[in-house]
């Protein structure tokens, strides 16, 4: 009898929902780009395609908060959806920001290593009568795997995959530091557009249909992007705004805030002097559902 050979294994795995690798039949995430294999064998038993929806943004932008108070409203029941988080992974995201935040702290910063992202995998649909369900994909990616990827196309793979995949994207901006009049947020915003540009090889004269929610963190700290958000993206992520106008169709703006109000807690003896950290004293949620709705709806 001939020895089993390793690469048989391989050939006759499971191919990984994000980056089509093979995969032994037992691992637990994808060898190259360490997804979870959960999400195959849990979209396996739905029957259907899921829908990725990506949120990226700079590191420190506020994803983690974003996607982790998005998630728990979204499992109960918030707005005009119904969602049911698909396995036990589904609901760390969320438990790690509304756990920090119980005790008055922010999460921490995502780890860049993909194999310690949180994944979320919901399954969705609007509380109408014979709405249909959809499976939702969702990961927390680290602001700095995205600005390594876009800096330099292929050195994180799974980024590209993601983008490349994803029914919808929602791309957090950091609003209190444009409202600063600071160009680093859209200089940032620009470089991931025009990489999303690039990546569905768009022509010259056709525009990027995918659905693009523009999301404007921290609104807390400008509180007229609220009144309008388009206008405030014009005025003060101008190169942004051109280019979401010269090249997507289907773009749409949104204020957002997390937090009511905030302390600030300065160094203890044993730290830097400079050392200031943001304490927040309540959760407030504001404009966190409606670039999900948004997206949702377009795809
Ligand atoms: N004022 C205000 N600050 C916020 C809000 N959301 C997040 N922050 C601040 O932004 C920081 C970063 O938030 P995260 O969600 O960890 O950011 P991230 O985009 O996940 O960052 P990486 O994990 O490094 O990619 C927090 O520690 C808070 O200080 C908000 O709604 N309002
Ligand atoms: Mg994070
Ligand atoms: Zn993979």
């Amino acid at each position: 009898m001939r020895a089993m050979d390793p690469y048989d294994v391989v050939e006759t795995g499971t191919p990984c929902l994000i980056c089509e690798t093979n995969n032994p039949k037992d691992a637990v995430m994808c060898t190259d780009c360490s997804a979870p294999m959960a999400l195959v064998h849990d979209s396996i038993a739905q029957e259907r395609e899921p829908q990725i929806v990506s949120v990226v943004g700079e590191s420190n932008v506020g994803k983690t908060v974003y996607l982790g108070f998005l998630l728990d409203m979204l499992s109960q029941r918030a707005g005009e959806f119904e969602a049911i988080p698909k396995g036990a992974y589904s609901i760390d995201l969320q438990q790690n920001v509304i756990g920090h935040m119980t005790r008055r702290c922010f999460p921490p910063k995502t780890p860049m290593e993909p194999n310690q992202w949180y994944w979320a995998y919901y399954q969705a649909r609007k509380m109408k009568r014979k709405a249909k369900w959809f499976d939702l994909v969702m990961p927390d990616m680290a602001g700095e795997a995205v600005a390594a990827e876009v800096d330099n196309p292929q050195t994180f793979r799974i980024v590209r995959k993601l983008l490349s995949k994803s029914a919808g994207t929602l791309l957090l901006v950091d609003a209190g530091l444009a409202s600063h009049g600071a160009s680093r947020p859209d200089f940032f915003a620009l470089k991931v557009l025009s990489y999303i540009d690039t990546l569905f090889k768009g022509k010259r004269d056709h525009k990027i249909k995918n659905p693009i929610a523009i999301v404007l963190c921290k609104s807390d700290y400008c509180p007229e992007a609220f009144d309008d958000a388009p206008r405030f993206v014009e005025a003060n992520l101008n190169r942004l705004w051109h280019l979401c106008n010269s090249r997507f169709a289907n773009v749409e703006f949104f204020a957002c805030s997390a937090v009511g109000s905030l302390a600030y807690a300065t160094a203890r003896d044993d730290e830097p002097a400079d050392y200031v950290q943001s304490i927040p004293l309540h959760t407030a949620l504001q404009g966190v559902l409606e670039p999900f709705e948004w997206i949702v709806n377009q795809i």
